[in-house]
């Protein structure tokens, strides 16, 4: 900022001031960033106090005033668990083990999907590094930890202003023993788009590197090229590969005649030729009923004895416990389920559900039922720091009519959230009927990220416009459909099973180009050396493989992110309630920006509106007076 001022200051842009000193002394330029790291942060608090979270809020909540409390942890190393398994043998000797472990597996996907489903993604590495210590120690009998992927990635950085390669980080050195486990989207990698192969391969290397150790590649069209070619980046990676099939539809049900169970069975045949160590069932929307579940499950037990069986779902309709439970009985190795404050509706089923559901049988988890209940208590207290984003502001239940409308949960969660804060919340259920006829239009798609939106946005496009399927076909030549749509049906994400509705899509597209076969086939590489470079030119900071790679990912909100911490420092060091709502007059706190290294701040005074419509925030950093000024925006 010294230097700043300086340079910006009219005396000295005219060279009316002596400044050989300054041209002599070319070193007072290297300013180290990060060295007022403390005034950065008051700036931040500063900025909240006068206007408000940086970050957009969706409804006027505020978080919780009570502190969660960590459950002790015993000292000394954690116990040995399947990361120790996979370390010693590999990839093969793990999914063996795996095969041959007696009693139900659970992945715990409270640190991904259950709150990407519940609370928009917005769970802080803060927050999860508090009950780090916790899952290493009691949940070691774990399959695996869900904590990366998906939409968490973009998220941290563009509305947590963190890094999401330091929360890899961060969590890995916490939790030794228990596997990582991530969400790829195939050659979307955890973007929205296709990028080029390579972009997709340095991705997972670079995500290996920092600790990531099973990687569930999809296609959101279950596109084959797409999925092997997130299958091969993964593998060759180092990484344990785990298919995951998406699931739609009903294979119990005789009547839907597009995702029968032999579509499953031969796609399923084409992953494990291709090597998948792990066999997943992706049922993103929570379809699965215990009779599907068992028809599904029972055929993919006999045709593939020696390949591990991963089952995720969404409990939206209330099933999801019925429903894994039978995947377990039928012959899976692994379901997915969140702890049960974070739990149910459009995220997974309960945990302590599961547990108490299967002890005393041959599907035994192992796991403390104690514990689960102290893992519980922390995630119910944590959950309400994050009540502005908690959907059940508005969602008060779960719905089954998602076996209808087939909406994966999180989309569920946000549809019906956009609905209700547009003040339209008796209009949810309209988006819902559209939903299902943009879906019909479309040619009956398997709906995840991205497909789900692109059928979303048509959905939405058909509320606004008042238009029935009907009224779509018949115009389709003369209206102007989103973007998604345009490009999903020249081809941009792959390409759907049935191939794309027609005459739909010729008279969407005209004379538009159309991609044949495999979207990233066609991209040039990304030159990796080249974005290094432009951005060593862009920001003062050191540039990792890490930075590199999250600016191939999204470029604009890498840099946004970077600008932000130039000004406001480690954000991610605060306290949730503090980092989203600023602290209250005369609140003192402490905030560790590494070990040893702790801030204690108390905030004095708010100070009146100056002429330039700036107010001084007052602060006592470490026991003396500071002081930032703050823009008045709102
Ligand atoms: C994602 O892609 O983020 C998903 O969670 C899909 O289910
Ligand atoms: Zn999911």
């Amino acid at each position: 900022p010294f230097l700043q001022n300086v340079l910006s200051n009219h005396q000295f842009l005219n060279g009316t001031v002596d400044t050989q000193f300054i041209d002599e002394n070319q070193d007072l330029f290297n300013l180290k960033p990060g060295q007022n790291r403390a005034q950065k942060l008051l700036h931040y608090l500063g900025h909240v106090m006068v206007n408000g979270p940086t970050t957009p809020i969706p409804v006027k909540v505020k978080p919780s005033p009570i502190d969660p409390v960590i459950p002790p942890v015993p000292l000394g190393e954690p116990p040995v668990g399947f990361r120790d398994v996979l370390l010693r043998e590999g990839p093969d000797g793990f999914a063996k083990a795996v095969r041959a472990h007696r009693g139900l597996l659970l992945m715990d996907t409270t640190f991904r999907d259950a709150h990407q489903s519940l609370l928009a993604t917005r769970v802080r590495t803060h927050d999860l590094k508090r009950i780090a210590p916790f899952v290493s120690h009691n949940f070691s009998n774990l399959f695996s930890v869900e904590n990366w992927g998906g939409a968490t990635f973009d998220v941290a950085m563009r509305f947590l202003c963190e890094c999401p390669w330091k929360r890899l980080q961060e969590l890995r050195a916490l939790m030794p023993n228990v596997p990582f486990q991530m969400l790829l989207r195939g050659a979307n990698a955890v973007g929205y788009t296709n990028y080029p192969d390579n972009a997709v391969y340095k991705f997972c290397e670079v995500a290996k590197e920092n600790g990531m150790d099973i990687f569930r590649v999809f296609d959101s069209l279950n596109y084959l090229p797409n999925m092997l070619l997130g299958m091969e980046a993964a593998g060759a990676a180092g990484g344990v590969v785990e298919a995951a099939i998406s699931y739609t539809g009903d294979v119990s049900d005789p009547t839907r005649q597009k995702y029968t169970l032999d579509y499953y069975l031969k796609l399923a045949d084409e992953l494990v030729k291709a090597g998948t160590h792990i066999l997943c069932i992706k049922d993103m929307a929570g379809l699965l009923k215990p009779d599907s579940s068992r028809l599904l499950v029972c055929a993919l037990r006999d045709r593939f004895p020696d390949v591990p069986i991963h089952v995720h779902t969404h409990d939206t309709a209330g099933a999801g416990v019925a429903a894994m439970l039978a995947c377990a009985e039928a012959g899976a190795d692994i379901v997915d389920v969140a702890v049960d404050s974070m739990a149910g509706m459009t995220s997974q089923p309960s945990m302590g559900a599961i547990v108490a559901c299967t002890r005393g049988t041959n599907l035994n988890t192992g796991i403390s039922l104690e514990k689960v209940f102290d893992y519980s208590e922390y995630w119910e207290v944590t959950r309400g720091l994050y009540a502005p984003f908690d959907c059940t502001a508005t969602m008060k239940s779960g719905n089954a009519d998602v076996y209808e409308n087939e909406i994966p949960g999180g989309q569920y969660t946000n549809l019906h959230f956009q609905a209700h804060s547009m003040g339209l919340g008796n209009k949810f259920k309209e988006v819902k009927k559209a939903y299902v006829e943009a879906n019909k239009l479309l040619g009956d798609l398997i709906k995840v990220t991205p497909s789900s939106k692109i059928v979303g946005d048509l959905a939405q496009f058909m509320v606004q416009n008042s238009l029935s399927r009907a009224e779509v076909e018949e115009k389709a030549d003369e209206l102007s459909f989103p973007l998604s749509v345009v490009e999903f049906l020249q081809g941009h994400i792959g390409i759907p099973h049935g191939g794309f509705p027609e005459p739909f899509r010729s008279k969407v597209l005209k004379c538009l180009p159309r991609v044949e076969g495999r979207p990233g086939a066609s991209l040039p590489p990304m030159d990796f050396q080249a974005l290094e470079k432009q951005l060593q030119e862009a920001h003062e900071d050191e540039i990792t493989p890490e930075d590199v790679m999250s600016a191939a990912m999204y470029p604009k909100v890498f840099q946004e992110f970077k600008e932000f911490t130039q000004v406001f420092g480690p954000v991610d060091c605060l306290d949730t309630r503090i980092f989203l709502d600023g602290p209250k007059i005369a609140e003192e706190f402490e905030v560790e920006l590494e070990r040893g290294k702790t801030l204690h701040i108390k905030a004095l005074a708010l100070g009146d509106l100056n002429k330039a419509g700036q107010r001084e925030v007052f602060f006592e950093l470490n026991g003396q007076l500071r002081s930032v000024l703050v823009k008045d925006t709102v």
